[in-house]
């Protein structure tokens, strides 16, 4: 990790940082239970249990002050009518914020309150998205060929609590609806994060 200040290059075609501390790939495998359509799970994840998405990190210490910040890539694809997304998570710190600023792709960043508010806002090139503390953060691909490629930046001591949204779900998912990506109710979705 780097005691000085330091750059690095977002320039090559797929957005790959020049450097990084941490790969992470998750495939269908992690999902378990997060899709709808778990008779489509089950036969994608005995198929090929694609590769979902992939994160590059920038490592910074888990710490007030410091920043973690990355890439995120999210392939196209679909589960049943449903898009390739995130697991999604609160912050373990939950009063922390997040920024995206959207590289490439066509997306959603669907979003949610343990009190139950919810959120749903596009992405594309050039737009950034500032996710508000408290708020837990999924994002969907809805290309039906191109990566959703966002860069990210958040405190360093925010942490991730995965467990919540393993357990109660996004209240609204992204859909593939006639042609077109939707926003419907989640019917599994239980509200277990009491505030
Ligand atoms: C971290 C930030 C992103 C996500 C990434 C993958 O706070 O929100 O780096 O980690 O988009 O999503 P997830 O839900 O698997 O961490
Ligand atoms: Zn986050």
């Amino acid at each position: 990790m780097k005691a000085v200040p330091f750059t690095f290059n977002l320039n090559s075609p797929d957005f790959v940082p020049s450097e990084f501390d941490n790969h992470i790939q998750r495939r269908l495998s992690a999902m378990k239970g997060q899709f709808l359509d778990e008779a489509a799970y089950e036969a994608l994840l005995n198929a090929a249990n694609p590769l979902l998405y992939e994160v590059y990190e920038l490592q910074r210490p888990v710490q007030p002050g410091e920043l973690q910040h990355g890439i995120s890539i999210v392939h196209p694809g679909k589960v049943g009518s449903e898009y390739h997304m995130t697991k999604g998570h609160f912050h373990e710190v939950l009063e922390t914020g997040e920024v995206y600023y959207c590289l490439k792709g066509q997306g959603y960043m669907v979003m949610e309150t343990p009190e139950g508010e919810w959120a749903v806002e596009a992405l594309s090139p050039g737009r950034v998205l500032y996710v508000l503390p408290r708020w837990a953060h999924r994002s969907v691909n809805v290309s039906p060929d191109e990566d959703l490629i966002t860069f990210f930046i958040y405190p360093g001591n925010a942490g991730h609590d995965y467990g919540t949204i393993e357990q109660q779900g996004f209240r609204k998912l992204i859909v593939e609806q006639e042609g077109q990506p939707a926003v419907v109710d989640n019917p599994r979705w239980e509200r277990t994060a009491v505030p």
